[in-house]
């Protein structure tokens, strides 16, 4: 239960990173999820990505909305800035927090119920308007929180629990953040961190709008056979397009790739992203043929994984609205009050 404090010791022998932190300086409070709930898992991928990142704890805000997974944030990064809102409003308590302070890393945590569902709205503008954040939806398939009811991701003719069938036709949220404007869309799997660790920090490198769909099954209300988001079925019908590594500007670059496998791109803050396809021909740069691609492997039941899509020199939405440098809430007086002489001339500029 989260009123049980974790113990403070730290072994005087755990690795630390470049910062001096342990592990441990990237964790939160005592899970109180399922056993086996996929969204711990992703609570441990996110907790390895910033410690290996070397990114101090403080720079970090994480938001969420509400649900299993939007409660996971309580888990990790308890040392960052945190900030629990309204179902399926999420997206717009970041946009604001994002303006506000431009220098710190935002962290968008929420459900398929959270974003496809209730706030399907919100999850369209942030996206659109190129926030620059990591957005991660741990999707299930259900509202795990409230007990299986279905969500907008839930499969179509899915059994619940208690024997209601699902007519209606599932949304795909990476095919929606492509359409959308996204400028770093992937997926990946809970029980995959060799995945899924990379995939974060490449996701925190990117400026711009990142937004990564982890299916992460629900083991109380939403595990069983034929569910496309259930341990098994990921396992068994797991397409993946690419494996990932991904250096930060100041790691030696090692080649260590056969030619012809191999793709790199250059993030905005000098980050290596090394691509080992895993599917000839599979060009993330592409957006519409990566439509087509997840099209056509879901109408064969496979689950898409990896990068999918990425535009390395996308504007954020600092960029559109070219506010300045300075996070806004450093502005002081003297930059806000401007004085009589400025604002005539604006006046009169107006004339
Ligand atoms: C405005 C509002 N409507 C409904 C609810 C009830 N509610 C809480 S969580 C939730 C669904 C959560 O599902 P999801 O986002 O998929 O998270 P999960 O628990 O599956 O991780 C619902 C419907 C609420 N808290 N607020
Ligand atoms: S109900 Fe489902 S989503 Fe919620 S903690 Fe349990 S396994 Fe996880
Ligand atoms: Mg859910």
């Amino acid at each position: 239960m989260t009123y049980l404090a974790k113990p403070k010791i730290h072994h005087p022998s755990l690795p630390k990173n470049a910062l001096g932190f342990t592990r441990r300086d990237y964790e939160g409070a005592v899970s109180t999820l399922c056993a086996g709930c996929g969204h711990d898992s992703i609570s441990a991928a996110i907790i390895q990505a910033f410690f290996e990142l070397d990114v101090a704890p403080h720079r970090v805000a994480k938001l969420s909305g509400i649900g299993c997974s939007s409660k996971t944030p309580t888990y990790f990064l308890g040392n960052s800035h945190g900030f629990n809102s309204v179902h399926g409003r999420m997206p717009s308590v970041l946009t604001g927090a994002s303006l506000a302070n431009r220098d710190l890393i935002y962290l968008g945590v929420s459900g398929d119920g959270d974003s496809a569902s209730i706030g399907l709205g919100q999850f369209a503008h942030v996206l659109r308007r190129g926030v620059n954040m990591v957005y991660i939806v741990e999707n299930n398939g259900v509202y795990g929180l409230t007990k299986g009811q279905f969500s907008a991701t839930a499969d179509k003719g899915s059994v619940a629990k208690r024997g209601a069938a699902n007519t209606d036709e599932p949304i795909d949220l990476v095919l929606l953040a492509l359409a959308l404007g996204a400028t770093f869309v992937a997926r990946g799997f809970s029980g995959d961190k060799t995945q899924l660790v990379p995939l974060l920090k490449a996701a925190v490198a990117h400026r711009g709008a990142a937004f990564i769909d982890v299916i992460s099954p629900c083991v109380a209300f939403n595990n069983h056979p034929g569910s496309t988001k259930s341990y098994d079925y990921v396992r068994e019908h797991n397409a993946a397009v690419n494996r990932l590594d991904f250096m930060p500007r100041r790691e030696p670059i090692a080649a260590d790739y056969p030619p012809g496998s191999l793709q790199e791109l250059t993030l905005h803050d000098g980050g290596l992203l090394r691509l080992r396809k895993l599917h000839d021909g599979y060009d993330p740069s592409d957006k519409v043929a990566a439509m087509g691609h997840l099209e056509a492997h879901r109408a064969r039941g496979e689950v898409v994984t990896g990068l999918l899509y990425v535009h390395p020199d996308s504007p954020d939405l600092h960029a559109s609205l070219d506010t300045v440098d300075t996070p806004l809430n450093r502005l002081g007086a003297a930059d806000l009050v401007p004085g009589n002489a400025r604002l005539a001339a604006v006046n009169a500029g107006l004339r």
